[in-house]
């Protein structure tokens, strides 16, 4: 499958995984981008010398292109952002914010630019100071969100900008794959799916429920303070849903307190009591283990033979 986004990345299958917080790291990374995909190392909240030894373990384990991603909340997002220059990195996606300030640095150190945006507004806005491709995320997506579904929102981003769109939010197999193709994206990005691969290193109460999880399985908490995140329904997400239910100044105390470090909690602890599980819809669909190269090589089989069946459907 040849598409703008695995010739500007050069990479063979144009399947991008999504930039999970203290999951997404080198070994789940490397093994993405060994099966032909592009991996990401989520730089999230890492000290630098942290995300500098996942950088370079995963130069070790691969020699294919992989990604680093930004987060634009973190507070050492200044020095993570000179960090991916310094190892040469060859592509860097963004979330939660916008990267202006970056832009001009990273472009003249070639490397190329992928905005995760959740609204056109914000694609337009990222287009226009750089960016090479826009990865343009509804909000089935787990993590922090926007508010326009992946149906609605990818038509939108594919009229509004010139660069190539990948799609994210939603997207698990050949079938959404394939839709997305057919709306206009160049390829897909996903998180989820990667959850249930061996490589990818998590608790074993996380994958259970990711593999456990039903079309109703998530939630959004955040909303009232301005950060909404789809999680798995836990006894914390519930806690926080019922907090937010009565906003005041003490509410906001005990929301920051019991979601600090509650990430962590799940992937490294599993703690079923105290983890915000972040998960997608789509985690209803995740219902089988493998490796990334089965769970890539799947979904993008089953999109190639749903494209290449499509004249049927007009009789
Ligand atoms: O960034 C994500 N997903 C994430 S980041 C994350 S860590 C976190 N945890 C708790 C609270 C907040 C963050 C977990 N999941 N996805 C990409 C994404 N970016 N979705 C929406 C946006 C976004 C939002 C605002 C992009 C740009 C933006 O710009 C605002 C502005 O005015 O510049």
């Amino acid at each position: 499958m040849k598409t703008k986004i695995t010739e500007l990345l050069g990479i063979e299958y144009p399947v991008i995984q999504g930039a999970m917080a203290w999951i997404a790291e080198e070994h789940l990374a490397a093994a993405v981008s060994n099966a032909g995909g592009l991996g990401i190392i989520a730089g999230a909240a890492a000290p630098i010398d942290v995300l500098r030894k996942s950088i370079r373990a995963c130069k070790e384990m691969t020699d294919k292109p992989f990604a680093v991603n930004i987060m634009l909340l973190s507070p050492n997002a200044d020095d993570l952002a000179q960090l991916v220059i310094d190892e040469g990195i060859k592509a860097v996606t963004t979330g939660a914010g916008s990267p202006g300030k970056y832009m001009a640095a990273w472009k003249d150190a070639g490397i190329k630019v992928m905005p995760v945006v959740s609204s056109v507004a914000l694609a337009k806005r990222m287009v226009r100071s750089g960016a090479d491709a826009i990865i343009a995320e509804g909000m089935e997506s787990g993590g922090h969100i926007g508010e326009t579904t992946t149906m609605a929102l990818l038509p939108q981003v594919v009229d509004a900008v010139d660069v190539p769109v990948i799609c994210a939010g939603g997207v698990a197999d050949g079938r959404g794959m394939a839709a997305a193709m057919m709306m206009g994206a160049q390829g897909v990005q996903c998180g989820t799916i990667f959850l249930a691969a061996d490589e990818c290193v998590i608790s074993d109460k996380y994958r259970e429920l990711i593999l456990k999880a039903k079309d109703i399985s998530t939630v959004v908490t955040g909303k009232a303070n301005g950060h909404p995140v789809r999680s798995l329904k836990t006894p914390l997400s519930r806690k926080l849903l019922d907090m937010e239910g009565h906003i005041d100044e003490r509410t906001l105390e005990e929301i920051e307190t019991a979601t600090a470090g509650s990430l962590r909690k799940a992937v490294q602890d599993g703690n079923y009591e105290e983890g915000t599980f972040m998960s997608g819809q789509i985690a209803g669909l995740v219902n089988k283990t493998g490796t990334c190269r089965e769970l890539i090589e799947y979904m993008v089989h089953g999109a190639e033979d749903l494209l290449k069946n499509a004249p049927s459907l007009l009789g």
